[in-house]
């Protein structure tokens, strides 16, 4: 059976639970505290970067997120989250890889501030706020009045995006102003799999004090 290590407050790792659930297919969850765990040599044998997701099936080790979201895609193509059309799957990974090299990187100095980290003077929070509204009208541009991302079914853009903006509401950031976004966002909370996966907001304030012990250690 497949071994899925993870952290359930993590973006990283619940790109994949979402997956998993809505393949339908069977895994074992091991959840890491993060809190000295990712180090155990055991662990690490499996991931040398110290970092959740992971997942094991049988002798295949599969670690980065968006590499395990392909692998699941590939071994379990039914249902299926990637289209056929060049220019779809071409967008599809456009929002995925902006997702994970605009969108984090410039909502980080905002999960700083939360977890009560001091700001940092070359980031103003004004610039911060305006990189996110070019990327929301970036993903609002693909959407339009399509139900999913880049076509009438569900992608893998859908999940990569729609696992990353809910937690944004914790760093102050409003869809208000991309209605397209924030309906869009609401009928994905529906699904039973984001639903399941849906970290509550009393373990999130919990979880502040190792997320500010992991970004120290990071910035060390
Ligand atoms: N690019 C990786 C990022 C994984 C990552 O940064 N995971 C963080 C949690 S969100 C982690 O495991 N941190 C623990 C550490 O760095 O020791 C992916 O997409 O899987």
């Amino acid at each position: 059976m497949l071994k899925f290590y993870h952290t359930p407050l993590s973006v990283n790792s619940r790109r994949v639970w979402v997956m998993l659930l809505e393949k339908q297919v069977e895994f074992e969850e091991i959840v890491l505290s993060l809190q000295g765990d990712q180090f155990d040599p055991e662990y690490l044998t499996l991931n040398p970067f110290h970092h959740i997701p992971t997942l094991v099936d049988d002798d295949f080790t599969v670690i980065e997120s968006l590499a395990i979201l392909d692998y699941l895609e590939a071994k379990y193509p039914t249902p299926s989250f990637t289209p056929k059309n060049a220019k779809q799957i071409g967008t599809m990974r456009m929002v995925e890889f902006v997702t994970v090299n605009e969108l984090l990187p410039t909502s980080l100095p905002l999960l700083k501030q939360v977890v009560g980290l001091p700001e940092d003077p070359n980031q103003p929070l004004e610039k911060i706020h305006q990189k996110i509204t070019t990327i929301f009208d970036f993903y609002q541009k693909y959407l339009g009045e399509n139900p999913y991302l880049v076509s009438e079914e569900m992608t893998l853009a859908d999940i990569v995006v729609g696992t990353v903006i809910p937690t944004l509401k914790y760093m102050n950031v409003s869809l208000e102003n991309h209605p397209q976004l924030q309906a869009w966002c609401e009928r994905l909370m529906l699904r039973e799999s984001w639903q399941k996966t849906e970290p509550q907001p009393e373990d999130i304030q919990a979880s502040y004090a190792r997320i500010k012990a992991i970004l120290t250690q990071k910035s060390q």
